[in-house]
Formats: C-alpha cells, sequence, structure tokens
C-alpha cells in the first residue's frame, strides 16, 4: 500500500480518559467525575481520577509517540481545568492554560502537529447544575463559544487543526437517551430520576450543533485569518450491509445507509444544511427545527469530515429502537454465520471492507476532505493477561492492517480525499462505562504501577508507515 508524504499518521486520545490528577492546579469538577463516582454507573466503579495520570506523565506520552513515528496527536483539552466553573463570566484558571501550553510546545518540539479536541464529553460539572447544562440553549451556546474564544487565543498561534465537539450522537443519545454515559439522563427511572428519552437527546443534539457552529463562526471570522488553521467536527459512523442478499433486503440497506445509525442527524445539517428527512420522518416535531438565521450559522460548518469508525453491522429491517434508526443491527447473517469474530466489546468486529465502503460514502455524498480521528480495536481479554502475553495482541494487528489496507485502497484506487488516520488509542485508557476491563491502547498500561509497555501493534504500525511513504 501507499500514501503520500503529508499524510496526516498518528494516535488520538481524550483528556478525561488519560489525564487523572482531577483535583490538580484548581481543575474544576466534570459531569464525568460526578457521574463515574455514583455507584453503578461504571465497570468495576472505574472512575477518571487516576487514568493513565497523563497529567503528570505527560511527557513518557510525547515519548511513545516519538518512538511510535507518530507525526501528529489528536488530544482533547479539559474544559474545567481551562474555566473550572465554565461559564463566560467565571474566572479563566492560568495553570490550565499553562498544562496545555506546555504540552503543545513539547509536541511540536518533537516534530508532533497537535490535533485539538474541544469538547470530548468531560462539561463542567456547574453548568449542569447552574442551568442543565446542554439542555440550555443560549446559555451552553455562549459558554461553549466563549470557552473554544480562551483556546483559540492561548493555543491557536500554535494548534492548527480544531475539532470542536467529539461525536455528538454518543453525547446526546447515551447522555440524554440510555443514561449510559454522563449525565446519565433517561426515561429510565431506574437509571435517573430525571430526563425524557423521547425529546432531550434531539433537543441536546441541537444545542450541541449549534454550539459547534458558532465556535466555528467565531474562529473564521476572528482567527482562522491570522492563524491559519482548520476547524471541523468528528462524527461516529460503523458501516452497515444487509444481513442477507435478498432483493427485499436491499430498500432496507438503503434506507439504513441514510440513517447510518449512529450519527443520522449531524452530517446532514454540518454539509447539507437541511434536516434529515428520514429523521424527520420518524420523529415528527420531537425533532426542533433550526431558525433562518441558524441554519445561516450551522450549514457549511466544518472544514473536513472528522470520522470515528471501529465497526461494520449487519442490518434487518424491524427494530423500536429509535436510536439506532428502527431497524435491527447485529454479527449474524441469515444463514447463521457471523460477519467476524467477536471483539472484547460487544458493538465492534473486524470487518476491513466496510471501512472502505464507508469511506466511499461519506466522500460520495458530502464530498468533503475527510480525518480518520478515531480508528482502533479492544482485543478480547487483555485485562486478564500477563503482560508478556497482553503485548503480542496479534488479534490488534490483524484489524490496523485490514483497516490500513482498505483505508489505502479508497484513497488511492477510488479516489476519496481521505488526510489523516488518528489510530485509538496511544494507550490502555479508562473506557467510560466500560471503566478500565476494556483496552484499545497500543501501549499496555499497568493501572497498579502505571508503566507502559509498547504493543507489537505500535510497531506494527510505524513500520506500515514508514513503508508505505511516496511523495
Ligand atoms: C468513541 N459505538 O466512542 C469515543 O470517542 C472514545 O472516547 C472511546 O474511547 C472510543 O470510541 C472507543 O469506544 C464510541 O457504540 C463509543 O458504536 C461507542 C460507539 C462508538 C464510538
Amino acid at each position: 500500500m501507499s500514501l503520500p508524504n503529508d499524510f496526516v499518521w498518528g494516535y488520538a486520545t481524550a483528556s478525561y480518559q488519560i489525564e487523572g490528577s482531577n483535583e490538580a492546579d484548581g481543575r474544576g469538577v466534570s459531569i464525568w467525575d460526578t457521574f463515574s463516582h455514583i455507584p453503578g454507573k461504571t465497570k468495576d466503579g472505574g472512575n477518571g481520577d487516576v487514568a493513565t495520570n497523563s497529567y503528570l506523565r505527560w511527557e513518557d506520552d510525547i515519548e511513545s509517540l516519538k518512538t511510535y513515528g507518530a507525526k501528529a496527536y489528536r488530544f482533547s483539552v479539559a474544559w474545567p481545568r481551562i474555566i473550572p466553573l465554565g461559564g463566560r463570566d467565571d474566572p479563566v484558571n492560568p495553570k490550565g492554560i499553562e498544562f496545555y501550553s506546555k504540552f503543545i510546545d513539547g509536541l511540536l518540539s518533537a516534530g508532533i502537529e497537535p490535533y485539538v479536541t474541544l469538547y470530548h464529553w468531560d462539561l463542567p460539572q456547574a453548568l449542569e447544575d447552574r442551568y442543565r447544562g446542554w439542555l440550555n440553549k443560549d446559555e451552553i451556546v455562549a459558554d461553549f463559544t466563549n470557552f473554544s474564544k480562551i483556546c483559540f487565543e492561548a493555543f491557536g498561534d500554535r494548534v492548527k487543526n480544531w475539532i470542536t465537539i467529539n461525536e455528538p450522537w454518543c453525547v446526546a443519545v447515551l447522555g440524554y437517551g440510555n443514561g449510559q454515559c454522563a449525565p446519565g439522563r433517561s426515561s429510565d427511572r431506574t437509571k435517573s430520576q430525571e430526563g425524557d428519552s423521547s425529546t432531550e437527546p434531539w433537543i441536546v443534539g441541537h444545542h450541541l450543533m449549534l454550539a459547534h457552529a458558532h465556535a466555528v463562526k467565531l474562529y473564521r471570522e476572528q482567527y482562522k485569518s491570522k492563524q491559519g488553521g482548520q476547524i471541523g467536527i468528528t462524527l461516529s459512523f460503523n458501516w452497515v450491509m444487509p444481513y442477507d442478499d435478498s432483493p427485499e433486503s436491499q430498500p432496507v440497506i438503503q434506507c439504513a445507509y441514510s440513517k447510518l445509525s449512529n450519527n443520522w442527524d449531524f452530517q446532514d445539517p454540518v454539509f447539507r444544511g437541511r434536516t434529515s428527512p428520514l429523521l424527520k420522518g420518524i420523529l415528527g416535531n420531537r425533532l426542533p427545527e433550526y431558525s433562518q438565521e441558524e441554519w445561516a450559522v450551522v450549514k457549511g460548518s466544518s472544514d473536513f469530515f472528522g470520522l470515528n469508525t471501529y465497526s461494520t453491522s449487519l442490518v434487518q429491517e424491524g427494530g423500536t429502537d429509535e436510536f439506532n434508526g428502527k431497524v435491527t443491527t447485529g454479527f449474524i447473517k441469515k444463514d447463521g454465520t457471523e460477519l467476524a469474530p467477536p471483539s472484547h466489546v460487544n458493538w465492534l468486529r473486524t470487518y476491513p471492507p466496510g471501512f472502505r465502503a464507508l469511506l466511499n460514502w461519506v466522500w460520495d455524498n458530502y464530498k468533503t476532505p475527510i480525518y480518520i480521528t478515531e480508528n482502533g480495536y479492544p482485543a478480547r481479554g487483555e485485562n486478564e493477561m500477563s503482560v508478556e502475553e497482553v503485548v503480542h495482541d496479534a488479534e490488534r494487528i490483524t484489524y490496523f492492517s485490514g483497516m490500513l489496507e482498505n483505508l489505502a485502497k479508497a484513497k488511492t484506487e477510488d479516489g476519496v480525499d481521505v488526510r489523516g488516520y488518528f489510530a485509538w488509542s496511544l494507550l490502555d485508557n479508562f473506557e467510560w462505562a466500560d471503566g478500565y476491563d476494556t483496552r484499545f491502547g497500543v501501549t499496555y498500561v499497568d493501572f497498579q504501577t502505571q508503566k507502559r509497555y509498547p504493543k507489537d501493534s505500535s510497531d506494527f504500525l510505524k513500520k506500515v508507515r514508514w513503508q508505505s511513504r511516496r511523495s
């Protein structure tokens, strides 16, 4: 396979999943601190209090990136470190700015290009308490825009690649629909005393888009010309295929393509300036409308298509879950065979051709340059293995090798404009509700000692990149 020399190549992480030191240097509390400390919300009661302690071990992380030959690193800024109480009239924390500033300098002097995510789910708890966070349109849009402005001011002289919001679908649906992620609201009263899964996810989704779009507007109007960077959003998609090849299944698939379970009302507003007709059909007046002025800000509000993708599912007609596009997804074909063997999590299996198909679909439909902002694999049982065993992660290598082959084909044979690839993740980390049991890292982390051990996949990725170079 071959990839141009300027193809962006690196790893991704997120603040709450790696930083730890959550009370250090004036950091405020985030909704994930609160949520993960409620008994029963995360596997084995895991939380981000320590994580990989990258707040203290950031130099080790840069060392790993260097060793692995990364040319870019996607990480996120913790809003509660920058503005502990979150709001536009609340004080800015100079120590928070200092931390990311020295980290960015460290990356640049190692020849690694920073890609900075502004929001990877760690909302300041004070905003949740003050006005219910993402449910309050005017407040959250103004506060997120202000937080973004502080980041552009403080880091924009050195950061040229900004991602506003990571995976709005996850924030809206996991946070307000099924209650699996912070703030954990849901209609299910066994999970949450408050919440309405039939309306809140869509309201929150709407506000996420507006917050994203206003931050982009600000960047383009006030920073882009002098700082010369690009800014966009990251959405999550899994590819879908029919569970059988009967002709009757094909229309279902056409429909599922448009819904693409994980993201069906974020890409159309941003890249096409319209609401998905399918979603409108299902939700009716539960889907909030954008006003004319809002459309003017939302439409075209992304310089690139940030794509997080992990898996392919088989789709079958019928299903009641509207978060899943009212289709049934799984991995077993009609003839009883499996699409691919299981991974450590129930939603992800290795099916590389689906990656190529997805890249083509995104490019054909949205004609916007693509960056793969996350792609990676949780090998089975890594948490139970000895260090000697776990570093030989052949399963993860199989995943990456298939995905990268298909990425290269999409780029060079199909002409898809994909410009970068960030593997998830640099190191094993706090996997949200799955705690520490699920490991996505190319670096094994012993959470007792915080020692890091490169897995074979880190070396594999380094070699692939090296051998694929062409100018
Ligand atoms: C992403 N799904 O979330 C997140 O951006 C990361 O923070 C996370 O660690 C990573 O994927 C691995 O899970 C996803 O159900 C969560 O399809 C769930 C899904 C996809 C992405």
